[in-house]
């Protein structure tokens, strides 16, 4: 009992020590001044901006841009501008942008070939993806690309591989050399080999387009004559890494 009576006594002590702990910490924060927390404010950020830009982390930034497949003017629309500056994209493609190559593949497989222009040709008419869609289907029997495939976005802080130009071109049958007369492209690209000789053949197309739009000289002849034949040589071999 003398026990118990002792713990009462000591509890209103105790309450006591805490209630004035507590005053005393509000009477210190009372206290301070307003400059003083101003300041401590400003070391706090100070500090947390050194931290912030010398700590060892290597930032990127990622940036893209967001691009409207088939719209070669930027006019946020499709229409009959487009589809005459893709009919001169396709004469010569490689007077264009990767940007603009990258619009033209509107099926996304990374080459320009026939069912690129299948597609554009198909939206040009509608200039309305929804009712492109609907009508591609209508008639052929098949899917389009949904409307929200036709914009992609597009880093614009790394490199982008441009699509392949696989569209058969008559002027291989003009070309300084004779290699790619035989050369024999497979119908679809399945394998690693097909798709070298893509870019073999894409390679060859843009390397004609620069011969004749330029006259060379007799010196850069004979040097352009010879690696033409270096070049029969290596198809004959079948050394297709050499090309590139
Ligand atoms: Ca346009
Ligand atoms: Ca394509």
């Amino acid at each position: 009992m003398t026990a118990v009576r002792a713990a009462r006594d000591l509890r209103p002590v105790a309450c006591g020590d805490r209630r004035q702990s507590l005053s005393v910490i509000c009477h210190m924060l009372k206290n301070m001044k307003k400059k003083r927390i101003v300041l401590l404010i400003i070391i706090i950020v100070i500090i947390a901006g050194i931290l912030y830009y010398h700590l060892p982390i290597k930032r990127v930034g990622i940036k893209s841009e967001l691009i409207m497949i088939g719209d070669f003017d930027n006019n946020n629309k499709w229409d009959n501008n487009d589809l005459q500056l893709f009919e001169k994209f396709l004469k010569n493609p490689f007077e264009y942008s990767n940007i603009f190559a990258i619009k033209a593949d509107i099926n996304k497989n990374n080459y320009i070939d026939d069912e690129d222009i299948k597609f554009l040709i198909h939206l040009y008419k509608s200039n309305d993806p929804y009712e492109a869609s609907q009508k591609y289907y209508d008639t052929e029997k098949s899917i389009f690309p949904r409307p929200r495939e036709l914009f992609r976005y597009i880093p614009i802080t790394e490199y982008i591989q441009r699509p392949i130009y696989i569209i058969k071109n008559q002027i291989i049958h003009n070309a300084p050399f004779e290699f790619i007369k035989q050369l024999e492209l497979p119908q679809e690209i399945l394998s690693y080999k097909d798709k070298i000789l893509y870019e073999i053949y894409d390679e060859v197309i843009r390397l004609i387009l620069a011969y004749n739009k330029r006259k060379l000289n007799k010196i850069e002849q004979e040097y352009a004559q010879n690696k033409f034949k270096y070049c029969d040589n290596l198809y004959k071999k079948q050394e297709y890494y050499n090309f590139t």
